[in-house]
């Protein structure tokens, strides 16, 4: 074998990933384990499976259906349960939801670039966020034959990757309608990549709680501390004096749908893009050109809790150097801030964007 090839195919073999992730669909952040999406190639209103964002802190484990199993245990419990399989596909009711993943570091880039410093994590563009239809168990379903104690207050999801992933979240948001062990992904089996065989959806909370590869369920009377609650995915900084703030819900933010910096044609055309609010619905979404007035854009059904929005504006740009700026309201009457206070660790950067387009004759 030549070098090349063998470099080649050593670097196929060295893969911590299994779903290919070509420059075309996905923006690779350098880490070999987390791509985004092209914002400027997103389809239709579900994010296909071969560009939806991937995150993972370990290699993708390869693991075999026919042997996993699924344990809820833990002192919030009273009678521990293992499922196969077999047992969630056999017993349960499949419900179907569509839910929109973003992780809490999405635009860790533009963050640190705003503030002329560079964060630690991972590179983020605007690409760690994507939607599906999520079909599989509700968790509740799985958690109520084990005997929830009158004393439970926390559920947490454990992995079966390197690291032992895992997040806490309070019982109530564990046994909600929308909270889900997900087996399938836009009608397909869960690819790998994303948590075969079986992962959880937390609808609206940050993605480190939608964890993948889950083997085991914890049920506990006591707070759970774990990484993802105390040192990762919290707030903290000058901002956040008093201790860590671990990130639960996601704030209202928007993404134009073209790459950063853009470069258009002098023509009439429609401008689009995304809007998401958490658990919340976006209900307006309102754009202006070089700091102009603000004006509605239309916005696209669907309209759902907990997953993004379409939305859309015409424009007839001049030729020359332009700034598109968006900003998006939720039901709860919460619109995108023009600045974000600093946090350590690159989270939650959701301002109004000043997207840097150049047009040409
Ligand atoms: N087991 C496990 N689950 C995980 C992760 C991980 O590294 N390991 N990453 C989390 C993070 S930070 C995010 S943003 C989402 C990403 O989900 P996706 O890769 O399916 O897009 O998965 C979450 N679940
Ligand atoms: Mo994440």
């Amino acid at each position: 074998m030549s070098r090349d090839l063998e470099g080649a195919a050593t670097a196929v073999r060295e893969r911590k990933v299994v779903k290919p992730t070509p420059a075309e669909l996905m923006e690779d952040t350098g880490t070999g384990l987390d791509y985004g999406v092209r914002p400027d190639r997103m389809p239709g209103y579900l994010t296909p499976i071969d560009r939806f964002f991937l995150r993972s802190h370990a290699p993708t484990p390869r693991l075999d259906a026919a042997t996993w199993s699924l344990r809820i245990e833990g002192d919030g419990v009273r009678d521990p349960v293992t499922y196969t399989y077999a047992d969630l596909w056999d017993h349960f009711p499949l419900v179907s939801v569509i839910r929109t993943i973003e992780c809490a570091g999405n635009r860790r880039r533009l963050f640190g670039e705003a503030y002329g410093r560079t964060f630690a994590g991972t590179q983020w563009g605007r690409g760690a966020i994507g939607t599906a239809e999520w079909t599989g168990v509700r968790l509740r379903d799985l958690l109520e034959p084990a005997g929830i104690t009158s004393g439970a207050l926390e559920v947490m999801p454990e992995a079966l990757d390197q690291i032992r992933a895992r997040r806490p979240m309070p019982l109530a948001k564990a046994l909600a309608d929308d909270t889900l062990l997900a087996l399938v992904m836009n009608g397909e089996t869960l690819p790998p990549d994303h948590g075969y065989p079986a992962r959880v959806v937390v609808s609206g909370w940050l993605g480190a709680a939608s964890i993948k590869w889950v083997g085991r369920v914890e049920v506990s009377e006591q707070p759970l501390r774990v990484p993802w609650n105390t040192e990762d995915y919290v707030l903290i900084g000058p901002d956040h004096p008093a201790r860590p703030t671990p990130i639960t819900t996601i704030p209202v933010a928007s993404l134009v749908e073209l790459p950063w910096p853009a470069r258009l044609r002098a023509a009439p055309q429609v401008i689009r893009g995304r809007a998401f609010a958490g658990e919340n619905t976006v209900t307006a979404v309102e754009y202006r050109i070089d700091e102009g007035p603000w004006r509605a854009a239309s916005l696209a059904p669907p309209q759902l809790p907990a997953a993004w929005i379409r939305w859309q504006f015409a424009w007839d740009p001049r030729p020359g150097d332009h700034i598109i700026q968006v900003r998006a309201t939720d039901d709860q009457g919460r619109t995108q801030p023009d600045t974000v206070p600093w946090n350590d660790l690159g989270y939650l950067y959701h301002p109004v964007l000043s997207h840097p387009v150049r047009v040409e004759p």
